[in-house]
């Protein structure tokens, strides 16, 4: 029961009720809470669309359903007058899609109690990117940013009863071409899939639109173009809230020193309180509030809030994740307006400080350095609008279950949903944030510079609140590759000094003074980095003593992997290294006859010139050739996984000189071979699983180099570690030849070398090619980390056959596999075919006699399982013939 009214319909209940008691109720009502200012409602309902084009078939010319939130193309899709965009090579013949014009057309209907409020306004959340807004045949915006929200006032446009509201949008890169081709020169892109209609000219420098949509080195050009965010009627009167900010001054764990910033607009001048209610869980609520006076218009008002030894928020690892609620409520004369915003309190610094090896580069939040580690985000499909929540929420929970607490959010890419901020929010993952630039050269007219400070503006607003949100960065290798990058070199010779200078001046002022002054105005509680890698215009932006590094001559230049630990970044933002996807993954775009690294299908899915041939250079150097596709992709991971921790282990061993290991990169936007650990369908790749381990805060870290192996042992922790490491050297077949036991004794967050072993006197007369070691990390009686130490290129030992033995089994109702090997068995990983399985281990080295014993989560029956098992390991997926001949 509320005041007395049955619970139910209220209004079947106040029909129910005489007149003066409904008076009554309307009266306390205003009287209590004054009259709710806003009224929203999503026009969603209701759109069709079709080509505007004459040249397209006039099947496209009819008008079809379309979905809001969408694109042309999952609108086509959906129509089935397309196929599907990621089946082989699909995406070939669809190019034209973007370069036509096409409408979105709905009716929605006003009444005339919205009619008769102050303020009716069209709130367009995101708009993809040339769009024409025609209401009621007035023209009442014409947009040209993907990353910005449309706010208009539209009242005078409206009428009662139904309403027409039609949106065209124009290709991006037709509308541009006419401009482009006039000019002297062109800005150069990074895509590397420019279509002929193009013709040699990149329009995506000009196009304030996720640059991935023109194709990038691991995904496929699609130009999207429609409604890709929520649209809104929202009506009002007297008062709205615009905005609440959180503002964090001084966050300490005894004090901290906040305010809620709240942004109001207003009709008339009037006086208002702004009151701003807060707890956490476990905490009682607080208020705070204000009486101030309006202004007609916008206004800003400041609530100061004091907190004694606040619940601060902690990156994972560090602490708990708690957060504050903040409900704010404005009280005009008349109206009223309330927000609730979920924020956590926690300071962040980027902390750079002269010292032995340069300059730092290490994020300190509430007072600790934080080791950052963690691998780079592209955007989660080619079509933006058909990520669900669930996708986000699945890949964030891997990135957690791999222990990252740190994503980097990259520039070439969009600026994502709410949702992928809560999460980190929730899970204890810090972003690193990009703004949208992916690499190409920025134009530098004024309608530019400020199309991308109102979208700047945007975004940082929209996420200001979110404490996982970090770092604001420029972009995303625009200054090295001005520097550095042959094109570059090239372009700047083709063009006069003059012009030279202008285009660098164009990019000083976006990055150096635009961008920043957005960050120090929005939010300057948070650091600002002009780009990644970079030094922040001080000397040397690409050497390794001062700023990020993104390190790419393992894999781009071929050169070999160990490279990787001679580099000795102060923080690593980019290294990557490609491998295939799952066969499951490949079969839902290509067919079996397929299934060759050269396949016109398979070159397709492979975006980085000479991808997939690198990847077999990379094999070849250290595996022998594998006996199949299937064993090609297995090895492809395996590939993949071993680099990567290569490089991810030397970089923690690296603490404190490096601060930050962000591999490239974390998923996939469709199928495709990349440098993904989580392929597009969700499926773990053998790095995902290596990652878990790789990236656990306390780890044994042998590290072979000079004839010696130094045992390092590394502990994030805020605790000391205190231990041992069991080190044991052991012949493939089985025998123990050796065994060892160093004591750990390491201090909080540290790298430590607990031992280090000649090899030499480790091996003595034993052949290196028939031994390895293994070094497990023994904590409170628990072994908590393994690694194993091959002595010589994987391919040149004399690894026996595996034999490794399945066994599925259920235990609590839950299926289990348990597997074992009389010998040692290198990478063992297991697939269930097209099953969807996630498997709590796979891709470990079975040492020889040990049964190793995994949990399944899937929907499958034992019997589906048991059918669909395949297992694998480096020795079986060799071709035996080269096997026996090496092997001799
Ligand atoms: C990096 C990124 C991306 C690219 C990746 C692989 O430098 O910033 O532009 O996809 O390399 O080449």
């Amino acid at each position: 029961m509320i005041l007395g009214l049955p619970l139910g319909s209220p209004r079947a209940a106040l029909k129910r009720l005489e007149l003066p008691a409904c008076l009554l109720i309307f009266m306390i009502c205003v009287c209590t809470f004054g009259i709710a200012a806003v009224q929203s409602r999503t026009i969603h309902e209701g759109w069709r669309f079709r080509a505007l084009s004459e040249e397209v078939q006039p099947a496209f010319r009819e008008w079809r359903a379309a979905s809001v939130p969408g694109v042309v193309q999952t609108d086509l899709l959906e129509n089935k007058l397309i196929p599907d965009p990621f089946y082989q090579t699909n995406e070939y013949q669809l190019q034209w899609i973007g370069l036509t014009d096409w409408e979105y057309q709905t009716e929605f209907t006003v009444d005339q109690t919205t009619l008769g409020r102050e303020h009716v306004e069209l709130v367009f959340d995101g708009l993809d990117t040339f769009a024409e807004v025609w209401l009621n045949g007035h023209n009442i915006l014409n947009s040209e940013n993907m990353f910005r929200t449309w706010r208009v006032e539209c009242k005078k446009d409206l009428q009662a009863g139904a309403n027409t509201l039609r949106i065209v949008f124009r290709s991006p890169v037709m509308k541009l071409l006419p401009k482009l081709e006039k000019l002297p020169y062109h800005l150069l892109s990074v895509n590397t899939a420019q279509t002929g209609a193009e013709r040699g000219i990149p329009t995506d420098p000009f196009t304030r639109k996720a640059p991935y949509h023109y194709g990038w080195d691991w995904g496929p050009r699609f130009v999207t173009l429609g409604i890709w965010r929520p649209v809104h009627l929202e009506s009002w009167d007297g008062l709205r809230i615009s905005d609440v900010y959180i503002r964090q001054d001084r966050i300490r764990t005894e004090e901290a020193q906040i305010r809620a910033q709240v942004e109001v607009e207003s009709s008339v001048p009037q006086v208002a309180k702004v009151t701003v209610e807060y707890g956490a869980p476990g905490v009682s609520t607080d208020t705070a509030s204000v009486s101030t006076k309006l202004n007609a218009g916008t206004n800003v008002v400041d609530v100061p809030i004091r907190i004694a030894s606040p619940k601060l928020w902690y990156p994972a690892g560090y602490g708990n994740q708690d957060r504050y609620k903040f409900s704010v409520v404005v009280r005009g004369s008349k109206e009223q307006d309330r927000r609730e915003v979920l924020s956590g309190l926690r300071s962040v610094e980027l902390r750079r400080q002269k010292d032995q090896w340069g300059k730092s580069f290490e994020f300190v939040v509430n007072g600790i350095p934080v080791f950052a580690k963690g691998a780079n985000v592209i955007p989660f499909d080619s079509f933006l609008p058909r990520v669900t929540p669930e996708r986000y929420r699945k890949i964030l929970l891997d990135a957690r279950a791999a222990h990252m607490n740190m994503i980097r959010e990259w520039g070439g890419g969009a600026y994502e949903n709410d949702v992928l901020y809560e999460l980190c929010d929730e899970l204890g993952i810090l972003v690193w944030q990009d703004f949208m630039f992916g690499g190409a050269l920025v134009p530098g007219d004024a309608e530019f510079q400020e199309n991308v400070r109102q979208e700047a503006i945007d975004n940082i607003k929209r996420l200001r609140n979110h404490p996982s949100v970090v770092l604001w960065c420029g972009n995303n290798e625009t200054e090295t590759g001005w520097k550095n990058w042959g094109d570059r070199m090239y372009f700047k010779n083709s063009v006069p000094p003059e012009e030279r200078e202008r285009i660098w001046q164009d990019y000083v002022v976006l990055f150096r003074d635009i961008l920043k002054s957005a960050v120090r105005e929005y939010a300057p509680d948070l650091p600002y980095w002009p780009s990644s890698p970079g030094s922040n215009f001080e000397p040397n932006p690409d050497g390794q003593s001062n700023g990020d590094v993104h390190y790419w001559s393992v894999w781009h230049a071929l050169n070999p992997i160990e490279d990787y630990t001679k580099q000795l970044p102060r923080f690593m933002s980019e290294y990557g290294f490609q491998s295939f996807p799952e066969m499951a993954t490949i079969r839902t775009f290509a067919q079996p006859d397929e299934f060759a690294i050269n396949s016109r299908t398979m070159q397709g899915h492979q975006k980085n010139t000479g991808g997939n041939e690198r990847i077999l250079a990379y094999m070849l150097r250290e595996y022998r050739e594998p006996k199949d596709f299937p064993s090609f992709v297995y090895m492809s991971q395996v590939l993949q996984a071993e680099a990567i921790k290569t490089a991810a282990e030397h970089l923690r061993r690296l603490r404190p000189r490096n601060m930050g290991s962000l591999y490239w990169q974390l998923n996939d936007c469709w199928p495709v071979a990349s440098w993904s650990s989580i392929d597009y369908t969700g499926r773990w790749k053998a790095l995902h699983y290596y990652a878990v381990r790789f990236y656990d805060d306390q780890i044994v870290s042998p590290f072979r180099h000079d004839g010696k192996i130094e045992i390092f042992v590394i502990n994030d922790k805020l605790q000391p570690l205190k231990g041992t490491v069991r080190q044991r050297l052991m012949a493939f077949d089985g025998k123990l030849l050796s065994e060892s036991v160093h004591p750990v004794d390491a201090l909080a967050q540290s790298s430590t070398v607990i031992g280090t072993v000649e090899e030499k006197t480790l091996l003595g007369n034993a052949d290196p090619r028939q031994v390895f070691a293994v070094y497990d990390l023994v904590r409170d009686g628990k072994a908590i980390s393994r690694n194993v130490v091959l002595f010589g290129v994987t391919r040149d030992l004399q690894l026996p056959h595996a034999n490794v033995e399945a066994k599925l089994s259920q235990v609590d109702g839950k299926p289990v596999l348990s597997l074992s090997a009389p010998v040692f068995a290198k990478a063992v990983g297991f697939t269930f075919g097209d099953l969807m399985v996630q498997a709590s281990d796979n891709y470990f080295d079975l040492l020889p006699g040990e049964t190793r014993t995994v949990t399944l989560e899937t929907t499958a029956s034992i019997d589906a399982l048991q059918k669909a098992l395949t297992v694998n390991n480096v020795t079986d997926a060799s071709a035996p013939a080269v096997t026996a001949r090496t092997a001799q």
